[in-house]
């Protein structure tokens, strides 16, 4: 049963037009029969009162230290129920910042808090995320949404999928009932809501940013270790591998393999690197390049004398194939698995043109839960910034062919430096034979590392 205080909130919501019915366009090209805009709600600060009222009401039950309201709409709001329950607010600058640099949240929290996020409106829920994701990073917890309006189809199963409870004021079916008995619209309307809303349970929510562990492990890498590089152990034998890795773990964020080149390979090698991963926290991860259909990719995966399910925490996967791919890899729902999906190789002639790439990340922004990023190069600052501002928010850039002495090999490999490929908008640099085949490959190491980090501060600067 909705209460007199809703009501009255609904009935002068569409008295001051910010919940209107006719024919709107949407973003999507969609003819939509209703459309809420509660920007204009500031102007009536009764109804901004009563907004904040009923939302204390609701959130009353839940636990959390700090509330924050989703710039602009929601702000206002919020900054009203902290007033009125003496809770501090903290708040996520709209303006966009470029995957990598921590979003600045306004006002003092401590690492831990939990978040209780106010909003304005529900559609799909995808926008949330974000949010949650923004304060996440930042070491905070978010828990709860509370809404004003709920027009989603299903909205708290999304963010249920996201660990976050959804808590609606008023749904769409609330409005649409109240304001058919009050004679404000018609049957027929009410017929085309309804309509409209069962043609959008067919339309396939796009999945945002529903970061894996992966993903998240690596982000809380480079800030914690202060590092963006890769080391690519691109050697023969597993005495010069460890020789290598040993005294560089605790400068790298993943050591990256190619264990089909190792020709004294056995499981003595896969337990000792799996004890150093855990000893020095670095990712593993298998540069595979798996191709192909997803049966045969399942079991090349999971079996054979490599069994890389059982120790690489992530694979690399081209999508020439088809997102069968990826589909195949992670048929069995592995923990704590992920990949990072080739778009735009480092090697002269390759065949990835820009349509291809893109399609790369229109494809792998439908599989956050088992891809973490994407691996792309180009020969200047300008051309990997425009690579990144195709990506996906919330996909990291890693970046091969890094070298701070050479432009190339004979066999087609370019080159760019450590700076280049961080200033371009690059998260993890990948260096191979850079340190391999240095002299002093520890020392390499640290010059590689620094000049990344280097870049990466002045970046978090810029940004
Ligand atoms: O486009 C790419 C993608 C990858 S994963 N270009 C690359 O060079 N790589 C890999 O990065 C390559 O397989 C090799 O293991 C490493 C680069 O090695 P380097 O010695 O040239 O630094």
């Amino acid at each position: 049963m909705i209460t007199d205080e809703k009501k009255d909130i609904i009935r002068q919501l569409y008295k001051i037009g910010a919940i209107k019915f006719g024919k709107f366009k949407l973003k999507s090209g969609l003819i939509s029969p209703f459309y809420f805009d509660l920007r204009l709600i500031v102007s009536y600060p009764d109804l901004m009162d009563k907004f904040a009222t009923e939302l204390c009401k609701q959130i009353n039950n839940l636990k959390f230290d700090l509330v924050t309201g989703i710039p602009y709409t929601a702000l206002p709001i919020a900054t009203l129920v902290s007033s009125k329950l003496n809770i501090p607010l903290v708040y996520i600058r709209k303006e966009k910042k470029t995957y990598g640099t921590a979003q600045k949240i306004e006002g003092q929290y401590n690492i831990g808090d939990t978040v209780l996020v106010i909003d304005d409106l529900i559609t799909t829920g995808s926008s949330k995320v974000e949010t949650i994701a923004g304060f996440e990073s930042a070491g905070l917890k978010v828990s709860d949404i509370s809404v004003a309006i709920d027009r989603s189809i299903d909205g708290s199963d999304f963010l249920a999928k996201n660990n976050v409870k959804l808590h609606s004021l008023i749904t769409l079916n609330d409005i649409i009932k109240l304001l058919l008995e009050d004679g404000s619209i018609s049957d027929s309307q009410v017929t085309q809501i309804i309509e409209f809303q069962s043609t959008q349970v067919n339309n396939k929510e796009p999945k945002k940013l529903i970061k894996n562990n992966i993903t998240k492990r690596l982000e809380n890498l480079i800030e914690s270790k202060k590092t963006n590089l890769t080391v690519s152990l691109d050697v023969t034998t597993q005495s010069e591998f460890f020789n290598i890795l040993e005294p560089i773990s605790d400068d790298i964020l993943m050591v990256k393999t190619h264990i089909d080149i190792l020709s004294d390979f056995d499981n003595g090698f896969i337990n000792k690197l799996k004890q150093l991963s855990i000893e020095k926290d670095f990712v593993v991860f298998e540069d595979r390049k798996f191709a192909d259909i997803g049966n045969t990719v399942y079991h090349q995966y999971n079996n054979g004398i490599f069994n890389i399910s059982d120790w690489a925490d992530a694979v690399t996967i081209h999508l020439v194939a088809g997102n069968g791919t990826i589909k195949g890899i992670f048929k069995d729902n592995p923990e704590n698995k992920s990949s990072f999906l080739l778009a735009k190789m480092s090697s002269k002639g390759n065949l990835m043109d820009a349509n291809y790439t893109k399609t790369v990340f229109e494809m792998g922004a439908n599989y956050p839960e088992y891809v973490s990023g994407f691996i792309g190069h180009d020969n200047t600052v300008e051309g990997l910034k425009s690579l990144k501002k195709e990506i996906p928010s919330g996909f990291l850039l890693l970046t091969p062919g890094v070298s701070l002495s050479s432009s190339g090999d004979d066999l087609g490999q370019q080159y760019i430096t450590a700076k280049t490929a961080i200033l371009g908008g690059s998260d993890i640099i990948i260096v191979g034979r850079g340190i391999c085949k240095h002299s002093n490959p520890k020392q390499s190491a640290i010059e590689y590392r620094d000049q990344a980090w280097e870049a990466w501060e002045e970046r978090q600067e810029k940004d």
